[in-house]
């Protein structure tokens, strides 16, 4: 969840970021999903900082950085590494494990149920392992699915979509979301909200569906379909997609928006994750419930248990959302924890 904008030019903590990156990553294959919070929060406020933060004082002074963390950003400081890190377990095992979660749809428990079968590579799993025709095209598109996407093709592919779409109802409108809205100068995948003026999610799904993906099947823009959700209230299709005249796969996400849920739909699906995850937690604080469907007042809880689905407040208006939630408004720009 890079927002490359900021990472340019030299940071004068780019050294300890480095380390705690290394942390990251390590709690990431590890499935730590605290502490990934606590790492990623941290290097997103030491990347805003000016100057050099030498001190365990200094750090803890940072909002984003709790005792534990500037412990560890003084001892990098002090001697240019992190005994934890190396302490880390970095056992070949868990190295395979970290490849075998690239593989789109994989999991922890996935990668680590191959690696206890004996695959030890990707032609392994090619050769030997059973795989899911989805997990077939995450192996075998492993190395297309890692790269970032430049923002401009991103924008090429959403008008691919947008073209196709308008073309079968005008009035359809799509909008990138995800890092791209955030203004990130490459993304992990393209990210696609189709919603239409007073339509429903299942009037949107069933065009989509029926009508737009079949189209940009046929027209060799969608390589391969990797998950539908089928169900009543599915509001998503996730592929692969390339733009004519390359071979290079991209990972595409449809998401289903009707139209009473974009302001919602569109404050979830810009994110980032941890932005979210914020959000929601004080809508919680505030006795209310946030989701990617609306704001909704009066939820009774029974410690985490809902005991009722409350009362919908706000759902189409983004901004209304961090009014009601006494949030001032953030462009999407700055909505990076
Ligand atoms: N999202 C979320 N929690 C998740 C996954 C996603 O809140 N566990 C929301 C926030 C994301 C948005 O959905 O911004 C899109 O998800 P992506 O995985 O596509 O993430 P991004 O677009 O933010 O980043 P990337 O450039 O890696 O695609
Ligand atoms: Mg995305
Ligand atoms: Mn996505």
């Amino acid at each position: 969840q890079q927002f490359e904008p900021e990472t340019n030019g030299k940071n004068p903590n780019s050294g300890t970021i480095d380390i705690l990156q290394q942390m990251l990553d390590y709690y990431t294959r590890n499935a730590d999903q605290w502490r990934v919070m606590a790492y990623r929060r941290a290097i997103a406020a030491l990347k805003k900082q000016k100057t050099k933060i030498t001190t365990k004082a200094q750090a803890r002074a940072i909002p984003g950085v709790g005792e534990r963390l500037a412990d560890k950003i003084e001892e990098i400081v002090l001697t240019n590494r992190l005994r934890r890190l190396e302490n880390a377990n970095n056992s070949p095992e868990d190295l395979i494990i970290q490849k075998f979660l690239g593989v789109y749809g994989a999991g922890l428990s996935q990668a680590s149920k191959w690696v206890a079968q004996g695959y030890r590579s990707l032609e392994d799993l090619l050769e030997k392992a059973p795989l899911s025709k989805q997990q077939r095209i995450g192996v075998e598109r492993y190395n297309d699915f890692a790269q970032r996407i430049p923002r401009k093709e991103v924008e090429s592919h959403g008008a691919i979509v947008r073209k196709a779409v308008q073309s079968v109802d005008k009035d359809m409108q799509v909008i990138v979301g995800g890092s791209y809205r955030r203004g990130a100068l490459s993304c992990g995948d393209v990210d696609c909200l189709i919603t239409k003026r007073g339509a429903t999610l299942e009037q949107i799904r069933n065009v989509v569906l029926a009508m737009i993906v079949p189209k940009l099947v046929n027209n060799g823009f969608l390589k391969a379909s990797l998950s539908i959700s089928s169900h009543q209230d599915g509001s998503k299709w996730h592929g692969a997609s390339a733009l004519p005249g390359s071979d290079l796969w991209r990972r595409i996400d449809l998401l289903f928006v009707p139209d009473a849920e974009i302001g919602a739909a569109l404050l979830y699906f810009t994110g980032n994750d941890i932005f979210n995850r914020s959000m929601r937690l004080l809508a919680r604080k505030k006795g209310m419930c946030l989701n990617q469907r609306g704001l909704y007042t009066n939820v009774l809880r029974d410690g985490q248990v809902k005991l009722n689905e409350g009362r919908l407040v706000e759902s189409r208006d983004e901004r209304r959302i961090f009014a009601v939630l006494g949030v001032p408004w953030r462009p999407p720009e700055h909505r990076i924890c």
